[in-house]
């Protein structure tokens, strides 16, 4: 296979060896930003839609999680970096809400800020709204960021919003949301409408930096 075909297939397979090689031959032709958006991420989503459709099996879901994961963790340095102003421009934090495991899109939300002159406090996953507004109090954090795939993970974020409201600590925190099972109608209208702060919807990770 082409490099760049080959490359969006060792993450459907989850085929880790000779990974690190074929990343400095792709490095050689294109950003690594390009490779995570246009090769990597391509393969996670055919990933989705075997799982979805039942022709593949969980631990071979999260085998491509791992090698799209030691990718990621690859390229980062080679990520374009906003020189001499490490944190300077704000604090985020970010975490996958309470019940959901997924943290690939939260941690390239996480790559993308801190190369970008923010510091970012990644709280990991499964979270609950309690752990997130402690860490936003204790790093004086401008904004707060939860991310969630699962269906489940927009209920939990609305009641995680609700939670902001009721005591009382909407005006202090405006609120990024992002994540698959999420639209920009349901958090830009519905939960827009019910939070007394303001909340964004981020597509993706460049979305969440431009917010
Ligand atoms: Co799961 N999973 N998974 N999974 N998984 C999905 C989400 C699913 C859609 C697959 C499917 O059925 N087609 C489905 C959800 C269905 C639903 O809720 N209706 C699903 C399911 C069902 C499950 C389990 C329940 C399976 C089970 O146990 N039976 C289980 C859940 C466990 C739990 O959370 N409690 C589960 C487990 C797993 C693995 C552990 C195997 C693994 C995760 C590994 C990991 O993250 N460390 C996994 C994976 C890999 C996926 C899919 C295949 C890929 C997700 C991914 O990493 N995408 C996923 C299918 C899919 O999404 N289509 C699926 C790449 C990533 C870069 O995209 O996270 O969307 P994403 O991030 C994007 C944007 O959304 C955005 O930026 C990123 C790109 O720039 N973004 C933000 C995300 N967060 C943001 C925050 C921001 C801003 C932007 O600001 C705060």
């Amino acid at each position: 296979l082409p490099l760049f075909e080959r490359l969006e297939r060792r993450i459907v397979d989850g085929e880790r060896k000779g990974l690190e090689a074929d990343l400095d031959e792709a490095l050689r032709e294109k950003p690594a930003l390009d490779i995570v958006n246009d090769t990597l991420l391509n393969g996670m989503r055919t990933v989705g839609e075997l799982f979805g459709s039942g022709q593949m099996q969980l631990p071979f879901v999260l085998q491509s999680a791992e090698v799209m994961k030691a990718a990621v963790a690859y390229l980062e340095p080679h990520m374009e970096r906003v020189e001499g102003e490490d944190g300077t421009k704000g604090t985020i934090v970010l975490a996958t809400v309470k019940g959901d495991v997924h943290d690939i899109g939260k941690n390239l939300v996480d790559i993308i800020l801190s190369n970008n002159g923010y510091s970012v406090v990644n709280l990991g996953i499964k979270q609950p709204i309690s752990a997130i507004l402690e860490a936003a109090e204790e790093h004086d954090a401008d904004v707060i960021g939860m991310s969630g795939l699962l269906v489940k993970s927009t209920v939990v974020m609305k009641e995680n919003l609700e939670e902001i409201n009721q005591r009382g600590l909407s005006a202090r925190w405006p609120v990024i949301l992002g994540g698959a099972a999420l639209t920009r109608a349901f958090v830009e209208d519905d939960l827009a409408e019910l939070y007394a702060g303001e909340v964004r919807y981020a597509r993706d990770a460049f979305e969440g930096l431009r917010l």
